[in-house]
């Protein structure tokens, strides 16, 4: 495929969720329905039935939806807040790409592929990464979900509501997985290693357990020019030094921690602040190495907290465990693609969930910075476009 018609179909998608400063597509805000009516008309334009899961996933079917052996592509919409253009819609462009391609070569239909575009996949609104799989899945408790709130207080019920759809439906859905054969997912590269290498898609091998955990930490409020240093219980102070903790503790283990998310009660210059809430989020190759992190970090502040005379809580948000793709598709996919690279990541996907319940894989195109959840993240045209003829090889050959 040229990359000008990979750059006349993404420039559509552009302008929707953009902001001065990245993206900010939440699932179930104005950003989001306007993305899923894009979706809708992409899928009417090629005769796609449209279909939307109890869990909110939106589906376009070429060929009969109900047959068992289903191939299924696609990716997600939302991004984290302030995010990049990249990271989700990639997949599903590139999947109505593929699937234009296949009709182009007059490809004859074996079992339907689906495009899907998942519900929430960066938590970036309800704080549960990969809400419509772990719902379709049954990793996620429906009564659970439907009381997890955003920053404003809203329910995901209530958005679910304001949306038009009913959240009295969410929940497991083993149908729909038994009816699926295959489900591939394009995602933009969130690292250098397909740079490095020279090559312009690769497939993945794994992904690196990885989790969120809250932490609190609470102390005593009260004025910043009068309280003598020996008189304070200032949570910020062990709130510091759970980040650089964070850090070494990760470091030394060889895994990844990060706190990108932090509130300060009350969060005024001249008090000492009487509650500090951060979200941790730490990946590692193994779940032994990623127990080691956060075991060591929660011991290491609970210390420093008992010397602050500051509370301390460490609370697990959500867990993702280690996974390893379906090894034959992943080597079928990497021969047919004439020897692409194997690569694992440290970032999450639907693809990983879905992985324990489908054979499932990945295809990942080259991003030249590495950057990604951030305004810059980017790839070039011709990349993308050679990620689309991937695809169409892939599903040609799972699916026709
Ligand atoms: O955070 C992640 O790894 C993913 O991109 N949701
Ligand atoms: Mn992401
Ligand atoms: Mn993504
Ligand atoms: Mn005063």
């Amino acid at each position: 495929m040229d990359a000008s018609t990979f750059r006349r179909m993404w420039d559509e998608l552009l302008p929707v969720g953009r902001t001065e400063n990245g993206y900010v597509r939440h699932s179930w805000t104005d950003a989001d329905q306007s993305c899923r009516n894009w979706f809708r008309g992409q899928a009417e334009a090629r005769d796609m039935a449209v279909e939307t899961d109890r869990n909110g996933n939106l589906y376009a079917w070429w060929g009969p939806r109900r047959s068992r052996g289903a191939i299924l592509t696609g990716s997600h919409f939302d991004s984290v807040p302030h995010g990049g253009a990249y990271d989700g819609p990639l997949g599903i462009v590139s999947a109505f790409l593929a699937v234009d391609a296949l009709r182009e070569r007059d490809a004859t239909l074996q079992r339907p592929i689906g495009i899907a575009a998942f519900t929430e996949e960066e938590g970036g609104r309800f704080g549960v990464p990969c809400l419509g799989t772990r719902l379709m899945t049954g990793a996620l408790d429906p009564d659970r979900a439907r009381k997890l709130t955003d920053a404003s207080g809203i329910t995901l019920a209530e958005a679910m509501e304001a949306a038009g759809v009913d959240p009295g439906g969410l929940g497991p859905d083993p149908e729909r997985l038994e009816r699926l054969g295959a489900f591939v997912e394009l995602h933009i590269e969130q690292g250098r290693a397909l740079e490095a290498d020279g090559d312009a898609v690769g497939v993945a091998s794994a992904i690196w357990p990885h989790g969120r955990w809250r932490l609190t930490f609470t102390g005593e409020g009260n004025h910043a020019g009068t309280t003598l240093f020996a008189d304070r219980r200032d949570p910020m102070l062990t709130f510091a030094f759970a980040v650089l903790a964070a850090r070494k503790e990760a470091r030394l283990a060889g895994g990844l921690a990060t706190v990108g998310r932090v509130e300060v009660d009350p969060g005024a210059t001249n008090a000492i602040a009487k509650r500090v809430d951060a979200w941790l989020d730490a990946r590692a190759p193994d779940e032994a190495t990623l127990n080691e992190i956060v075991s060591g970090l929660e011991s290491k502040v609970g210390e420093r907290a008992a010397r602050d005379g500051t509370g301390f809580t460490s609370r697990a948000g959500s867990e993702s465990p280690l996974v390893g793709f379906d090894e034959d598709l992943r080597d079928r996919v990497a021969a047919l693609l004439g020897g692409a690279p194997v690569l694992p990541t440290g970032a999450g996907h639907d693809a990983g969930v879905l992985a324990a319940h489908v054979p499932t894989a990945m295809l990942f195109v080259r991003n030249e910075t590495g950057v990604s959840h951030a305004p810059a993240e980017t790839a070039d045209d011709a990349d993308c476009a050679a990620g689309v003829d991937a695809l169409a090889a892939v599903l040609g050959d799972l699916a026709c």
